[in-house]
């Protein structure tokens, strides 16, 4: 046995409370517990904890209140942004559906547009085979053609009621000059003929087997000049100019005709 153990003459001499002793052996056991086993559940380790042993309830609820603004901060941010980004589809899908409609529209007046000319177009080439048919048909029969006209030189001579009459007979009538060109064109079929012209009506007032008044005439040098009542007007290629080629004549006289139908 040590020495030591001797050194207190009253080893076993404890005047301390039996309920005194068990709360400081509980206080030190509850500390040393705390020191060494912390949990995460605490929140806190135990050199946190404060010199009585109690936990720092304040700097946890600073921590945690940081904490729940971080997170309403990026709760806020999230939605902001998500609601940003919904925001910007639902505009490209508008702006797509749009352009979807212009171009449905545009397709559709584009399609109507090319219906149409296409119908255009095929009445025009419809009425373009009548009307080579018919001056196919007639110039078979010895008429000529020219800029919409079909001519008709007559191969006996009459007077300008009958030629006129013979003329309505192939559904035409006496020829009309209408320009220069005509003119030309008829003084070059080689034909000493009636025209249909007259002023059988009014004496000097000339006017086409259509009812108007003449303009323009081309009247031979002197001409009209109505001797012995001269009512009707011939065409003459024997003149020099094709433009000073027409001459009053009695209308009685007899005459060939050139008949005049516009295809
Ligand atoms: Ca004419
Ligand atoms: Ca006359
Ligand atoms: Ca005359």
């Amino acid at each position: 046995m040590s020495e030591g153990v001797y050194e207190n003459p009253e080893p076993f001499k404890d005047d301390e409370p039996d309920a005194m002793k068990n709360t400081d052996i509980d206080g030190q056991l509850y500390n040393n517990l705390r020191a060494f086993k912390s949990s995460p559940r605490d929140g806190v380790v135990a050199s946190e904890l404060d010199s009585s042993g109690k936990r720092p309830s304040g700097v946890a609820a600073v921590f945690l209140g940081l904490l729940c603004v971080l997170l309403l901060a990026g709760i806020i941010g999230l939605s902001v942004y998500y609601n940003r980004a919904i925001k910007d589809s639902e505009d490209k899908r508008n702006i797509l559906s749009q352009s979807f409609s212009l171009y449905k529209i545009n397709t559709t007046s584009e399609r109507d547009q090319l219906q149409t000319r296409y119908n255009n177009l095929t009445e025009e080439k419809g009425h373009i085979q009548a009307k080579l048919f018919v001056i196919e048909q007639h110039c078979q029969e010895g008429w000529r053609y020219s800029d919409s006209s079909l001519y008709f030189l007559s191969t006996e001579k009459k007077t300008w009621e009958e030629s006129r009459q013979d003329c309505l007979g192939r559904g035409a009538d006496l020829v009309i000059i209408n320009s220069r060109e005509e003119q030309t064109f008829v003084f070059n079929l080689h034909l000493s003929a009636w025209i249909g012209l007259t002023d059988s009506v009014t004496e000097g007032i000339w006017k086409w087997v259509d009812g108007t008044t003449l303009t323009t005439g081309y009247w031979w040098k002197g001409q009209p000049d109505n001797y012995g009542q001269e009512d009707c007007a011939e065409i003459n290629f024997s003149k020099g100019d094709p433009v000073t080629t027409w001459n009053d004549d009695k209308c009685g006289a007899n005459n060939s005709w050139i008949c005049e139908k516009v295809v």
